[in-house]
């Protein structure tokens, strides 16, 4: 029988959030290593990863996920236009990416990178582009793709892909996914109240819509949607019967338990 599960590394996790580009090399080492671990148990791990420091920042300064603005400028910058910013996050996070499939290729596993600029056109959680090249699912290959910028078919003519809807369009469409990991940096689940404010206490074991959070959204630095859109796009996910869970990518093992159906600690979303 066949086991697939995605997994999204969170880009605040793998990346130093506001140091431009610069990973986490560690944490992807011990997360690549639970990917490994999962694979023996003979399960295939489609890993999407979030852009952190390697997207978020630039694109934020040139307003990529506003799309194409005539005209735009920042005199001292590494770029001079828009459309040099897409060309330079794109680059960036093929940077990213490199370090997670070096880290599982260092594993043994057979890695297949799918960059979302080179099948994917236009925004949200029905983005068009076949989900094709995802289709072996042998436990010992792991697909791995990205949020990146990716063209818009209007006068947009491009914009933000976040990984949360990669997620979304992988776990709804593609067959045998038994469940979608969000694996956050620095909280162990969905939070009461902002990170900085809480304590064990205010881990929230089980969400659905009607359970209130106050989510920190750092809109500054951010140019998807935060913890909000990650629920929005989980909770369209649970609602087909997949389990959708948030847990401490900073605690790698409970990743492993939480597949492996034995105790552990984050939020589950329910449908
Ligand atoms: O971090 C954003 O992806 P996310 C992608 O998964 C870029 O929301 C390039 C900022």
């Amino acid at each position: 029988m066949v086991r697939r599960i995605v997994v999204k590394f969170g880009g605040a996790l793998i990346t130093k959030k506001d140091e431009q580009s610069v990973a986490r090399i560690a944490i992807i080492r011990e997360l690549c290593s639970v990917v490994r671990s999962l694979t023996t148990d003979g399960v295939q791990v489609i890993i999407v990863h979030g852009a952190g420091s390697f997207g978020h920042l630039k694109a934020k300064r040139w307003r990529l996920n506003e799309g194409y603005i005539p005209n735009l400028s920042h005199p001292n910058d590494s770029c001079e236009s828009q459309v040099e910013a897409v060309y330079e996050v794109r680059r960036d996070m093929l940077r990213l990416n490199s370090f997670v499939v070096a880290e599982l290729e260092n594993l043994g596993l057979v890695v297949q990178s799918h960059p979302p600029h080179q099948w994917a056109v236009n925004l949200g959680p029905n983005f068009a582009g076949s989900l094709d090249r995802f289709s072996s699912t042998d436990p010992s290959t792991v697909h791995v793709t990205f949020g990146d910028v990716v063209d818009v078919e209007d006068d947009r003519k491009f914009g933000i892909l976040s990984g949360d809807d990669v997620v979304a369009r992988l776990s709804l469409e593609l067959p045998h996914v038994e469940s979608l990991i969000f694996a956050m940096g620095g909280v162990d689940g969905l939070l009461k109240v902002p990170p900085h404010l809480a304590t064990d206490a205010d881990l929230i074991e089980r969400w659905s819509p009607n359970v209130h959070y106050e989510g920190l959204h750092q809109s500054e630095i951010d140019v998807t949607g935060g913890i909000g859109l990650k629920m929005k796009r989980g909770h369209l996910v649970a609602q087909s019967g997949i389990g959708v869970y948030l847990v401490n990518g900073e605690h790698p093992a409970r990743i492993v338990a939480l597949v492996r159906k034995e105790p552990w600690r984050g939020t589950t979303i329910l449908p």
